[in-house]
């Protein structure tokens, strides 16, 4: 067996985050992954050391915290629980893994380092600029971009120099009321993007700490920060009466940078009064606005020591309270690839349309030379173009998404707005020199959330739509999940987020991005108990939270819970999820939710007969309700666990009572019962009702085939197509597929023609659109005051792509993948397969159909197993790795053989099984204007390209 490789864990994370400063979590959860090229290598123990540096991990007398030899065939992760973490310290630790087989251990090490604990006190100051900035404002010229009619001001500059010895270290903790960009002599502090993200500041903002040792030089050195309005001061949603300022007026600065000497000796340099202050080049920020900067107004140098700002003003300090700071707990946003141009058209007057062929998140970095003192490019932004080839901005609303460059006669300028972002695919630049060929790239922007999956197929159709899956995440997964990342809007709105999540989770590992947005979950919440339906919240928003995207405050915990194998999810959500029920059950006694339902969106952009409020709304009280009482039980809270189990049965048996009929049994009309099953019918008679009913198990025993062959009868009828908007939409694959019927799910996938997934993506998309029919060849362009091309609800089919199509899904009630559930739907596909990186491990799937056998390759991470479904018509054809599985072929028992299908019960390690199966039918591609997805630049990572640090 040499070269095999055997146990080992690997991708340690703290927190979710790999080597991350600052956590301030008291009890960070260390965890990791095992891989092994060995079937049945499974851990049997482990063991966590927390010691002060690496040394000392070799050294017992030494270690912090010690677990010992704990064990355990399955965790993955340990919540520290050793002595108080001293705050503002790297702390290293290993874990052993034990396998079965040997003696000794598989070690890796990692480290984190803490943030501010409470003892820590803060010596920063919130620093900004006076309340009249000494300025220059050029009047706005006729026809020019009059973005100061809006209220914008320049970016205020803040600068502090100081000395450092020889040799020293250093840490900078750094925040922002608004956006920061912080410089140390000159060189760019941390990449992180948008910084220091969005949250209710009113609640709590967040820091970021970056290790600036390097950039450190011995003599002066300089602190340099703008500032920007930001999500703090600028234009954010959509709200007339209240468009901008929600938190604050004007950006605010905060940062403390600890210096280590080389003797030890430790200095800090933090904001406060005697940081100096001015405006430069960059005359406006804002998210939705857009950029200007004017190189006329350059400080020349003054990032850099040797700057004589004895002329700028002192800064103000504007407030000393720390309380509300603490440590970011997601990755940041980060320029992630570079697009370069697919098409670049010229327009007169100089004007050019540069498509990059994908839509995303983002701006431009534009290489100009030879910019006149004055002249001006402006660069604008769309995601569509209109019939005549320019830019369609009507469904942007009051988003200017207009960026500006003022030359000041220099040779050569790279221009790259730092405190703005767009959604666009296409830009159009006008300005430049007429024979100048642009020199431009797409910048890609979203938060860091390492890729974790894979999906392929052999249907060209379905390729895409998985690439405009992941786009729709990666261009709304910024800070904050929005639902789109181009018009005056771009919230955190709960439904969306809920209803993606699970296709979002396989895509990436979410993991720390959703702790942090939980938080402003939670923060939003209402006096009364109430989720809200965006969140960071915000005035003018209606608040009050609506069925289904409130309910996003109990779904999401569980969800990650489920991924993440990780109750802390639901610990820190419980009592929220237990005051939201009750606050519904305050409010409607009866138990139909048909009061305090906030503007109820119901099954938001449904197209065809809406969904009875009052079936939609009662169902998801019934769903909250098991979903909380199912939370308490895995906390082991036994009294709520009963408690809310029996409101959700009673909540389930009421939502029978009123909206429930069932006749029968009787046989033969459409979509009613045969073979002597009754004939349901839901409420309304939509296929949302069946769907939620079906899907969050509210009916009484019996019912639910003869729903969901109604279901399958109406879905049949429509086309098939789904008739279902942004909550039903997320069900109805899984559901049918539940139901016996994922040739239905697979007929869904197919449809070209309005509603379904593939009409947009042969008009072009390279994005999930808002609407099913956002763009129709007769009609055009669809009501602009609400329609993105960016929106990722109707996208959570992806989720289907991987548990359906290619079978990669865990069991219902395994947390974590601990226990694989590995079912193909091969449908009409040649071949299909999908990965994807677990808290655990690697869990892969590929299958292929060729000349009468289908071929199934499975991994399962160590410490998991599987429940493998291997489709074939004849058992007796089955042979893994060309062997008949037998008792001799260890790790692997024939469980049943079923219709269709043979089941096996394997342990961990890969696994090839080969059976005879029916050649594929149907299409295996899919004729129309598929494009392989755009390559990136050079010197960057592909988008979404697969984690790093994989076995
Ligand atoms: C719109 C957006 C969003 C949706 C709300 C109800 O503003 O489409 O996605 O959740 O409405």
């Amino acid at each position: 067996m040499s070269g095999v490789r055997r146990l080992r864990p690997y991708a340690l994370r703290c927190e979710h985050r790999t080597t991350p400063l600052g956590i301030d979590e008291p009890a960070p959860r260390l965890s990791w992954r095992l891989a092994s090229g060995l079937r049945g290598d499974d851990p049997v123990a482990h063991r966590v050391r927390v010691a002060g540096s690496a040394e000392d991990l070799d050294d017992d007398g030494r270690l912090i915290w010690d677990t010992g030899r704990v064990a355990d065939r399955v965790a993955t992760a340990v919540d520290y629980a050793g002595p108080v973490l001293a705050g503002l310290t790297r702390f290293h630790w290993r874990v052993s893994v034990w396998p079965a087989s040997s003696g000794a251990p598989a070690e890796a090490d990692s480290w984190f380092e803490t943030g501010f604990t409470p003892a820590d006190r803060w010596h920063a100051v919130w620093i900004g600029q006076g309340p009249c900035p000494v300025d220059v404002m050029d009047a706005p010229t006729e026809g020019e971009f009059a973005l100061d009619d809006r209220g914008l001001a320049p970016c205020p500059l803040l600068r502090r120099s100081f000395t450092a010895p020889a040799g020293a270290r250093g840490r900078v903790h750094v925040s922002a009321r608004g956006l920061y960009e912080l410089r140390l002599n000159g060189e760019r502090v941390g990449d992180a993007e948008l910084a220091p993200g969005w949250t209710d500041y009113r609640h709590r903002v967040q820091y970021q700490t970056y290790d600036v040792t390097a950039l450190l030089r011995e003599g002066e050195n300089v602190l340099a920060a703008t500032v920007a309005d930001g999500w703090w001061s600028g234009f954010v949603g959509f709200e007339p009466r209240r468009a901008g300022a929600h938190y604050g007026s004007a950006p605010q600065f905060l940062a403390e940078l600890r210096l280590t000497g080389p003797d030890g000796d430790s200095t800090v340099i933090a904001t406060d009064g005697s940081w100096r202050t001015a405006t430069g080049t960059i005359r406006h920020a804002d998210l939705l606005m857009g950029e200007c900067h004017d190189l006329r107004y350059a400080a020349e140098g003054w990032e850099l020591p040797g700057f004589d700002d004895s002329g700028w003003p002192s800064a103000l300090v504007t407030d000393t309270d720390h309380g509300l700071l603490v440590a970011g707990a997601d990755e940041p946003v980060r320029a992630m690839a570079e697009l370069r141009p697919r098409s670049v058209k010229r327009h007169s007057g100089g004007v050019r349309v540069v498509d990059f062929g994908q839509n995303l998140a983002g701006r431009l970095r534009l290489s100009i030379r030879h910019l006149a003192p004055g002249a001006r490019v402006v660069i604008r932004h769309a995601e569509v173009l209109d019939d005549s080839g320019r830019l369609y901005t009507a469904n942007l609303r009051t988003a200017a998404a207009t960026d500006v460059l003022v030359g000041d006669g220099r040779e050569h300028i790279v221009f790259e707005p730092r405190f703005t972002y767009h959604g666009f695919r296409y830009a159009e630049i006008s300005g430049l020199d007429e024979s100048a060929e642009p020199d431009v790239v797409a910048v890609v922007l979203h938060s860091d959330t390492p890729w974790a999956g894979e999906f392929d197929c052999s249907d060209a159709g379905l390729r895409q739509l998985h690439e405009c899956v992941a786009w729709g995440q990666r261009s709304n997964f910024v800070s904050v999940p929005t639902d789109c990342p181009q018009r005056d809007e771009r919230l955190g709105w709960l439904a969306d987020a809920q209803v993606f999540l699970p296709t979002a989770a396989l895509n990436a590992d979410v993991a720390a991005f959703f702790t942090k947005w939980l938080r402003d979950v939670d923060d939003a919440r209402t006096p009364d108990g109430g989720f809200t339906n965006v969140a960071p919240r915000l005035v003018g928003v209606a608040d009050e939270g609506a069925p289904g995207w409130a309910d996003a405050g109990v779904i999401i915990p569980w969800h990650l819970y489920r991924s993440y194998d990780d109750p802390r999810f639901l610990a820190r959500s419980l009592d929220s999820m237990c005051a939201w029920v009750d606050l519904v059950h305050r409010h409607n006694p009866d138990l139909v939710w048909r009061h305090r339902v906030g503007p109820h969106f119901s099954d938001w952009l449904a197209p065809g007969t809406p969904t009875p409020r009052e079936v939609v709304a009662t169902a998801y009280f019934a769903h909250s309700a098991r979903l909380t009482a199912e939370a308490a039980g895995v906390l082991g809270h036994r009294e709520r666990e009963r408690r809310y189990r029996r409101l959700a049965e009673d909540i389930r048996r009421t939502f029978a009572e009123r909206f429930v009929t069932s006749r029968g049994p009787t046989g033969g009309e459409a979509g009613g019962g045969t073979g002597g099953e009754p004939v349901v019918r839901i409420a309304g008679d939509t296929q949302t009702g069946y769907l939620l009913a079906l899907a969050f198990e509210l009916l009484p025993a019996g019912q639910a085939a003869g729903a969901a062959r109604r279901l399958a009868g109406l879905v049949e009828s429509a086309g098939p197509a789904l008739l279902t908007g942004f909550l039903g939409v997320a069900l109805a694959a899984p559901v049918l597929d539940a139901h016996g019927r994922s040739d239905l799910a697979h007929a869904l996938l197919l449809r070209e023609e309005v509603p379904s997934w593939r009409f947009p993506l042969l008009h072009g998309a390279t994005t999930i659109w808002e609407r099913w029919d956002g763009w129709t060849p007769g009609e055009g362009f669809r009501a602009p005051k609400m329609n993105s091309f960016n929106h990722y609800a109707l996208g959570s089919i992806g989720e289907w792509l991987y548990r359906g199509v290619a079978g990669l899904d865990q069991a219902p009630d395994s947390t974590g993948y601990r226990k694989l559930l590995i079912r193909p739907r091969p449908g009409g596909l040649g071949h299909a397969s999908a990965r994807h990186e677990s808290v655990r491990g690697t869990v892969a799937v590929a299958w292929e159909r060729h000349g009468g056998l289908i071929s199934l390759r499975v991994t399962v991470p160590p410490g998991a197993t599987a429940e493998v479904h291997l489709p074939t018509t004849d058992p007796g054809s089955v042979r893994e790795s060309g062997l008949v599985p037998g008792p001799d072929v260890p790790h692997l028992t024939r469980v049943r053989i079923a219709p269709g299908h043979v089941l096996y019960h394997v342990g961990s390690g890969s696994y090839h099984f080969t059976a005879a199966h029916p050649p594929a039918e149907g299409r295996s591609g899919t004729p129309g204007a598929h494009r392989p997805p755009p390559s990136p630049a050079p010197g960057r990572r592909a988008p979404g390209s697969y984690e790093e640090d994989t076995p």
